[in-house]
């Protein structure tokens, strides 16, 4: 069995370096890239704050979104109780069963993807993967996010209003964007592509999961390299879906997340910001304490 999950992370990593472990945050890092949130950071997320203008990222979470795969999502009401008390007061509750992590806008944890059996910081899932929830790399290690964001619109670059499904964005078509929108991506920073995918939410759903525009491995060794924090999008994996590489399945991932500790954030709202071309903001999130969960939803914000 080990023999077997060793041959496959090899299989999966040839061509990238074999020493992505330990961190360069130390051996007992469970952050990743979140390390990278420095006090420096958040004062430059402030001065970008000019306008009072608040976006949000966050879809509505709702039995109608798309999800990948068997995912699933629904809220119950349980019940109404009360009235109680001689002031009659009554309330209600809900029960919510989804894989809550990994659907709707989602941000993907460093517990989330691995190569083989290896995930970040070399941890080797037989030994923290549990029922009752990771035991290492669960979501409520990383923080709160407090940042410079950067939205590279890819698609006003191209000149469409959505990137077609399966459309790999290039190193040339990165460079080429922040060029047009006068851009850098600057370390510890959060990126987000927009690709105008997110106007099949709802409306296709069956369109929005078959396939996906994403940055492909070039694009996002350009990210790692720039030092980001996360990288996000208006698509349901940020990385392009299928890979033009017949044989390799989610590849971005595992060079963002197990290799080098950068979240990846999807299913965000990011027309807004493109319609307004507020290509730099200040960016806030901070995934939801659910010890030894995958990821968070939530409803991240980006304010100028
Ligand atoms: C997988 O989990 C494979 O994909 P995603 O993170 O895009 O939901």
């Amino acid at each position: 069995m080990i023999v077997l999950g060793v041959a496959a992370a090899a299989t999966v990593t040839r061509g990238q370096p074999s020493n992505w472990y330990p961190s360069r945050w130390g051996a007992a890092d469970q952050r990743g890239a979140a390390n990278r949130i420095t006090p420096a950071k958040v004062l430059e997320a402030k001065n970008l704050i000019t306008q009072g203008a608040v976006y949000q990222l966050g879809r509505t979470y709702e039995t109608a979104m798309p999800m990948f795969g068997t995912r699933h999502y629904s809220l119950r009401i349980p019940q109404t109780f009360g009235p109680m008390g001689s002031n009659q007061t009554t309330y209600h509750d809900e029960i919510v069963s989804a894989e809550i992590g990994q659907v709707g806008t989602q941000f993907d944890g460093l517990g989330h993807i691995g190569i083989g059996d290896v995930f970040y910081n070399g941890n080797d899932r037989n030994e923290f993967s549990k029922a009752e929830g990771l035991t290492k790399l669960g979501v409520e290690n990383v923080g709160a996010i407090a940042t410079r964001g950067v939205l590279v619109d890819v698609a006003a670059y191209k000149g469409v209003a959505q990137l077609a499904g399966g459309y790999e964005i290039t190193l040339a078509d990165l460079e080429g964007t922040l060029e047009r929108q006068s851009m850098e991506v600057r370390a510890g920073d959060v990126v987000l592509v927009h690709t105008g995918w997110g106007s099949h939410w709802l409306t296709d759903n069956a369109k929005f999961v078959a396939n996906a525009p994403g940055i492909g491995l070039a694009a996002a060794q350009y990210l790692v390299e720039r030092e980001v924090v996360m990288v996000g999008s208006d698509t349901w994996a940020t990385e392009v879906v299928p890979n033009p590489n017949p044989e390799l399945q989610f590849p971005v991932h595992q060079l963002l997340l197990p290799r080098n500790g950068i979240y990846i954030f999807e299913n965000l709202a990011t027309e807004d910001l493109a319609r307004d071309r507020a290509y730099e903001f200040a960016f806030f999130f901070a995934p939801l304490k659910l010890k030894g969960a995958t990821g968070s939803p939530g409803n991240p914000i980006a304010i100028r």
